[in-house]
């Protein structure tokens, strides 16, 4: 375990009302307190405490900011160690220089989640509690909040601990049987195992896995990319869907060069929404580029928007656009509905069938709404509000479920088919040591490493 004291600005770049050096380790308070003014005494200084005061330069005793000087003590603290937060004003400059003195005087900088993963290393939290802090800090949408405060309360460590206690339990008793052979016969008894198995272990670790199914696009969310021919009104519906004019629509066909990306909250689902350049063959090497973007951008989506313009008949692009989303999930917006009758609208169908489809008119704003809730059914497949799982595992989760389950079902066969109790005990630790890993008592530095580098510094 790591027992330096380190230290980072925990609030993020830029002006603001008040920003927080944040420092933690058993240095914390002797590195700190010197840098306060009206000086305080070691022995004096009280946990839990706010101290008003300044921050002063020792060397040159020149003040820096005027400070809430905040002291918690281990263990009731985020890391279990002592903690210093300096709230300060939010001057990126004036939290750097303070942040410099508190490294000048032996704090190490921490690194992207530190804080966090002391809090994990020192029992504070779970493993899947400290994932959840990151969530919580970069939801985009109330439903996906929600489900990372449930997470950091710590509701799917107490789902994955309820389901590890009769693995458990049934492992003491099989490994008693591996010490007793002459007893096997009334240790194991296979019709109480498989049924533990089934109704404790492997109903649960499945409606688990169905919840990451139904929820994860809360807190994973989608990315949908908006395609079509040039000037069939991509990046006006784009300016619709984000509710204000963040693409520049002209006439001229090839106005969308580069892709534009931005976050809109369909039903409580973070959709990133891309417009892309028009795709069409073309000799200009700027249009040239983007339409390779274009289709890069169509390889990441989860949802596609193909747009056509029924004011104009479907030509040879329109349709070497649908060979390449036809197999995928895909919506067709149909275009400029103020411009095209009923008639071209079948037209179009008739060509394009079998895709779902919206009228719609992104200059006149009709038809958003409905488009919006075709959006929301193709990536929930549930049609109006869908009740969101109270317990969303993430994909790290689900793998490790899914290996859980897959081991559960060996034990149970390996019960009714009397496989020898040495074989059942290997599917039983396998089950284990994969919910383990979901709550962190099995881990491995890569694990951590992934986990915590996805974190911000300060955090
Ligand atoms: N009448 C009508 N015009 C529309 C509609 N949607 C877009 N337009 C017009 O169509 C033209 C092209 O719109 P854009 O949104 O720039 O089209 P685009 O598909 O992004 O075009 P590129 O970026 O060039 O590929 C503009 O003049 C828009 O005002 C619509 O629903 N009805
Ligand atoms: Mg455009």
């Amino acid at each position: 375990m790591d027992s330096d004291t380190i230290a980072a600005v925990a609030t993020p770049p830029g002006a603001g009302g008040i920003g927080v050096v944040k420092i933690s380790g058993p240095r914390a308070v002797p590195i700190a307190l010197p840098l306060l003014y009206p000086a305080k005494e070691l022995s004096r200084v009280r946990s839990h405490h706010l101290y008003h005061g300044s921050i002063i330069d020792p060397e040159t005793e020149r003040v820096l900011d005027e400070v809430l000087f905040g002291v918690m003590k281990a263990p009731h603290t985020y890391t279990r160690e002592d903690v210093i937060e300096i709230q300060a004003h939010g001057s990126r400059c004036g939290l750097g220089a303070i942040l410099e003195l508190v490294l000048k005087r032996g704090a190490r900088l921490a690194e992207p989640g530190e804080f966090t993963k002391r809090a994990f290393l020192n029992g504070r939290i779970d493993l899947s509690q400290a994932e959840a802090v990151i969530e919580v800090v970069t939801a985009q949408t109330k439903e996906g909040l929600e489900l990372a405060a449930r997470q950091l309360e710590g509701h799917l460590f107490e789902a994955i601990e309820a389901i590890r206690g009769p693995i458990e339990t049934m492992l003491v008793e099989i490994e008693a049987a591996i010490d007793f052979p002459e007893d096997v016969e009334d240790i194991i008894r296979p019709g109480v195992f498989v049924r533990s198995m089934t109704q404790d272990v492997i109903a649960p670790l499945g409606a688990l896995i169905d919840d990451y199914d139904e929820g994860h696009v809360y807190r994973e969310g989608v990315a949908a990319t908006i395609i079509g021919r040039p000037n069939v009104g991509k990046s006006s519906l784009m300016n619709r869907l984000l509710e204000k004019e963040r693409a520049i629509v002209t006439a001229v066909p090839g106005t969308t060069r580069d892709f534009i990306e931005e976050t809109v909250n369909i039903k409580g689902i973070p959709l990133r929404l891309i417009d892309t350049a028009g795709l069409h063959d073309t000799d200009n090497p700027l249009e040239a580029e983007g339409v390779k973007f274009t289709r890069r951008r169509l390889d990441e989506a989860n949802l596609v928007l193909f747009m056509v313009d029924c004011s104009v008949p479907l030509n040879d692009e329109d349709m070497k656009i649908y060979d390449l989303v036809h197999n995928r999930e895909t919506i067709l917006v149909i275009n400029k509905i103020d411009l095209g009758d009923e008639d071209a609208v079948r037209k179009i169908l008739d060509r394009l069938g079998g895709l779902s489809w919206v009228k719609v008119s992104a200059l006149y704003n009709q038809g958003i709404e409905r488009l919006k809730a075709g959006m929301f059914e193709q990536v929930t497949h549930q049609s109006g509000a869908a009740d969101v799982p109270s317990i969303v595992p993430n994909l790290r989760h689900k793998v490790a479920l899914e290996r859980a389950l897959g081991a559960s079902k060996d034990v149970v066969e390996g019960l009714k088919t009397r496989r020898p109790a040495e074989l059942v005990a290997v599917d039983l630790k396998e089950a284990l040591d994969a919910l383990g890993e979901i709550i962190g008592v099995v881990t491995t530095e890569e694990i951590l490493d992934q986990i915590f580098s996805r974190f911000c510094i300060g955090k």
